[in-house]
């Protein structure tokens, strides 16, 4: 095991979410900015993560110059309540312009609409104090295999980020994986993609990954196994702990709410790995349930820390010696009974 430390905390402002689904309207109210900023000091988290959008709204209706004013805004803000950013994500789905794709349109003129807004997603994160830009790659996909060639989809996701890496030449870019969803299928599905993808850019150095629990376990993948294996490759820059009750929607559900074992490999990947010592942060993508009342608005994030803090516990305990004995042993069915009594409390 890795020597002991602590860990830094971190969720979004779309993780306050009004309870909007596809099939009804929101549940609770609306609610600002500088409320949500307020509501993460108060629980203690320390660093705030955004989209593009998040951080300076409209901005594909504003000029250079307006979107450095709003974002020293927002920085002074953070400054105020002594909250980092975490990151950048450029919302690279929501424009008419990515309804194809975005850096994988069909349409020229669509893919340098994505690499655009990616740059100046750059330019926020650098005024924000932040060198990390996550790209989830929503759209980067078919829902119909004829529809694109997935071939030259894998340059035009090259060409997009060495344009990214070259903009910037400090820039770090995790590419956050999804199987699904929106898409039928996504051309990053996994861990071992976006690595991949990483080495065939200009400067494999400079990309990373970022695991989120729930899109692991949509891949059918362990999230645990994912973390270790970015590890590997020192590559795990950030991390969006989160649960998912088999594979359905995408549900981001607290932190070891659908399976709380799962969650446990997962803390015990990251203690193993020292994740966190390098400034990376936990953050959670996690949302309250639809019918969450307004008074137990922050319920899903403080449990999920608190549960995360447990389950750091219950790592740092564990009867190692006790299991590599079964181990030796190949006694499995023992290890399987202790695991489970150590996570019950004996
Ligand atoms: C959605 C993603 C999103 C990213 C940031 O499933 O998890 O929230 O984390 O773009
Ligand atoms: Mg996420």
């Amino acid at each position: 095991m890795a020597a002991k430390h602590s860990y830094k905390f971190c969720f979004g402002p779309w993780n306050l979410s009004e309870g909007q689904d596809p099939y009804g309207p929101p549940t609770r109210p609306a609610q600002t900015f500088e409320w949500k900023l307020a509501q993460l000091k108060k629980l203690g988290f320390d660093a705030m993560m955004f989209h593009d959008d998040d951080a300076v709204p409209d901005v594909d209706n504003k000029s250079p110059a307006e979107i450095r004013k709003a974002t020293r805004e927002l920085k002074k803000k953070l400054a105020d309540a002594g909250v980092a950013a975490e990151m950048v994500a450029p919302r690279l789905w929501f424009d008419p312009r990515t309804v194809d794709g975005a850096f994988t349109s069909n349409d020229p003129a669509c893919r340098r609409y994505a690499i655009e807004r990616s740059l100046r997603c750059i330019d926020i994160a650098k005024e924000l104090g932040t060198d990390l830009i996550v790209l989830w790659l929503a759209r980067e996909g078919s829902y119909l295999r004829e529809s694109k060639n997935a071939r030259r989809c894998v340059d035009y996701l090259v060409e997009a980020l060495d344009k990214m890496l070259a903009y910037d030449k400090k820039v770090r870019i995790a590419i956050e994986p999804k199987p699904n969803e929106p898409m039928d299928q996504a051309y990053i599905p996994t861990i071992g993609h976006a690595l991949a993808l990483a080495q065939l850019t200009r400067d494999p150095a400079r990309v990373g990954c970022l695991i989120e629990t729930a899109h692991a376990i949509l891949a059918g993948l362990d999230p645990a196994d994912e973390i270790d294996f970015a590890c590997a490759f020192g590559k795990l820059w950030s991390l969006h702990l989160n649960d998912q009750n088999g594979l359905k929607f995408d549900q981001d559900k607290p932190f070891g709410s659908a399976n709380l074992r799962m969650a446990f490999n997962q803390v015990r990947a990251l203690e193993r790995n020292g994740y966190g010592k390098r400034g990376e942060y936990v953050c959670f993508d996690v949302h309250p349930f639809r019918p969450t009342k307004v008074e137990h608005w922050l319920a899903h994030l403080d449990n999920s820390r608190r549960t995360f803090l447990r389950l750091v516990e219950k790592a740092r305990t564990f009867p190692e010696k006790e299991a590599q004995k079964l181990i030796a042993d190949r006694n499995y069915a023992a290890l399987d009974q202790l695991v489970l009594e150590h996570l019950m409390g004996r």
